[in-house]
């Protein structure tokens, strides 16, 4: 059995957002082409407090894409973006909902992020996204969505790790950084991912 896991395709990330990831939007054609082929389907929304500590808001003196420590932990600042409630954080209205069958919201934790659908960054609490899968017989995941070097990166080194044989749809995700997303491609593969393409999959 395999999902669909869509990640993270919200208008804050698409061009015009607060967070724009470039040619976010180029994803959606194929993000919906990709659904009827999977038994599962499933979304994540990235879903912020209004006062989340990953926005370079919060500190002072600090500009988005800073880096700071936070709570122990490397973060990259952002802008503001996906708080809850607002429309930049629903989930893009181009967007075939009817075959999602859960949305898993992350971010919710006002001192911690969550870039990976299954953990927050520091492993500290699970999203019960994995045993929701186990629970319903998956073997296979395949993950598509935004960004690709850190949402689609960090879910499907998560994926991995929890023992799903694991494929990021290469062509239905776009990095905010494109040096970073070769670099989680790298690192992807050498522990055990696949890199597939939009085609491979309708074809297969
Ligand atoms: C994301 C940065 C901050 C993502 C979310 O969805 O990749 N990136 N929050
Ligand atoms: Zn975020």
């Amino acid at each position: 059995m395999k999902a669909l896991l869509l990640i993270d395709i919200q208008p804050d990330f698409l061009p015009g957002g607060r967070l724009a990831v470039p040619e976010g939007d180029a994803i959606i054609p194929l993000a919906n082409a990709l659904q009827p082929h999977f038994p599962l389907v499933v979304a994540t929304q990235d879903w912020h407090p209004a006062r989340h500590q990953s926005f370079a808001s919060q500190h002072a003196g600090q500009q988005p894409f800073n880096r700071i420590d936070l709570h122990g932990l490397d973060q990259v600042l952002w802008p503001d973006h996906c708080v809850q409630g607002s429309a930049g954080a629903e989930l893009a209205a181009g967007l075939d909902t009817s075959r999602v069958e859960v949305i898993f919201r992350k971010g919710t934790e006002v001192e911690i992020d969550s870039y990976s659908a299954f953990f927050d960054n520091g492993h500290r609490k699970s999203t019960g996204l994995a045993d929701y899968l186990r629970g319903r017989g998956v073997r296979q995941v395949y993950v598509a969505g935004l960004a690709a070097d850190y949402c689609v990166y960090f879910t499907a080194k998560d994926a991995l790790q929890e023992g799903f044989e694991t494929y990021v749809v290469e062509d239905a995700t776009r990095p905010i950084s494109t040096e970073g997303f070769e670099q989680a491609k790298e690192d992807l593969r050498q522990r055990g991912g696949h890199l597939v393409t939009t085609a491979q999959v309708l074809a297969g």
